[in-house]
């Protein structure tokens, strides 16, 4: 009787079954996430690279980052904007200064806006959400760009109307699928509340990303955990972010991370379902790490930030941003010399409408 051999194991073999579409099983991510040096871990990312290249060509689209408000009610530890951090710039902005630099980042190019707020006690604790609807609904009719909106947790009659008043996309990242871990960063809030706020946004008709944290305690088994949670659950965009300490934050005194969680995290999800959006952040490393993040096979540069408005990052609340670094030109530059193209406004609704038909949501 023939005997049937085992598979092998080895980084470059995890590699060589994926692009024959083969999606790696767990003990084989567990091998991949395990890699210790960017050297070992080129295999992994040329993969990615290829799998986004059979989906995507050359094709990596931009996203205008919009932070509207930063008041929070909420204590995560690793976040700046956590309740009561003086450290953190604390602001409101009007319609007008928002619709403003939606324009501005519309007349650089931009595929997709990211209106994202702290959860601000002034909607999340009166339940009063029309300001939101409104400002949804007025950049989308001064834009036509799709958008992402990012307010954390809200009520499902909220995502719904969210979703009526223009928004494409809901991004609401877990840090972690480990609930042991996720009570120590998303501190007081609840686990499974979290969750629930996807899989509405999901039924209100909304595209959904999850994400998690590298760098605060994370084991191989918890990101592994989460890439198989992010695929499993079919999100349309998932995305790692390495953590950046924060002053005045109870984790300030974490040393800085070596992005390459991150990257193999990101190189990973590519390997798992190949059509989807990851991102390459410039929040973590600004525009010194770009290159980075596009090897490792990202399909959206995020944290673009239009200059001198006032208007803030998370991870890095300002670096880079006055001096013009986190803008289009910039990552037109970085593009063109790796011999990648920005994706024009066709592709990315082609890419919503192909994700629409996949998941069969209706269409707004
Ligand atoms: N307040 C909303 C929420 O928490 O869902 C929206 C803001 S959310 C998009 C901010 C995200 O940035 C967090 O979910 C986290 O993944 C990331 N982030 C926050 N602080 C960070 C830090 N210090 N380092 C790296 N990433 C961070
Ligand atoms: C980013 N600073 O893309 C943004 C933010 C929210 N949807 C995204 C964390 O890195
Ligand atoms: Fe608030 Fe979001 Fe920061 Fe948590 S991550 S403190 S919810 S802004």
């Amino acid at each position: 009787m023939p005997t049937q051999s085992s598979p092998d194991l080895s980084v470059a073999a995890i590699c060589e079954r994926a692009l024959d579409g083969a999606r790696p099983s767990a003990p084989e991510l567990e091998t991949l996430l395990s890699v210790s040096s960017e050297e070992e871990a080129e295999p992994v990312f040329a993969a990615a690279r290829e799998l986004r290249k059979r989906h995507f060509g050359a094709a990596i689209f931009l996203s205008g980052f919009v932070y509207y408000t930063t008041y929070c009610r909420n204590h995560c530890n690793f976040c700046l904007y956590r309740k009561g951090n003086d450290a953190a710039p604390r602001y409101r902005k009007s319609l007008d200064e928002i619709l403003t630099l939606c324009r501005g980042l519309t007349g650089e190019g931009i595929n997709l806006i990211d209106l994202t707020s702290g959860e601000d006690p002034l909607t999340h604790d009166t339940g009063d959400y029309q300001s939101y609807y409104d400002m949804i609904a007025a950049v989308r009719r001064e834009t036509g760009k799709p958008i992402m909106i990012s307010p954390g947790v809200v009520p499902a009659d909220v995502l719904v109307k969210m979703q009526q008043a223009g928004a494409t996309i809901f991004a609401c990242y877990q840090e972690t699928h480990t609930r042991d871990l996720y009570k120590k960063l998303r501190v007081q809030q609840d686990f499974d509340e979290r969750c629930a706020a996807r899989a509405n946004a999901r039924r209100a008709g909304m595209l959904v990303e999850d994400g998690i944290l590298t760098g605060v305690g994370d084991t191989v088994a918890d990101r592994v955990n989460s890439i198989l949670e992010m695929s499993g659950n079919d999100w349309e965009l998932a995305r790692s972010m390495t953590f950046v300490p924060q002053e005045g934050t109870p984790l300030a005194g974490l040393p800085i991370q070596s992005p390459l969680h991150e990257l193999l995290v990101t190189a990973a999800l590519r390997l798992m379902k190949p059509g989807w959006m990851t991102t390459a952040s410039l929040d973590c490393e600004s525009l010194a790490g770009l290159k980075a993040r596009l090897d490792a096979g990202a399909s959206v540069v995020t944290s673009i930030i239009y200059p001198e408005t006032g208007f803030c990052g998370v991870a890095n609340a300002e670096l880079d941003v006055d001096e013009g670094l986190r803008t289009v030109p910039a990552v037109l530059g970085v593009l063109a010399g790796m011999g990648l193209r920005q994706g024009s406004d066709e592709e990315y609704a082609a890419w919503i409408d192909g994700s629409r038909v996949a998941r069969a949501v209706p269409v707004a």
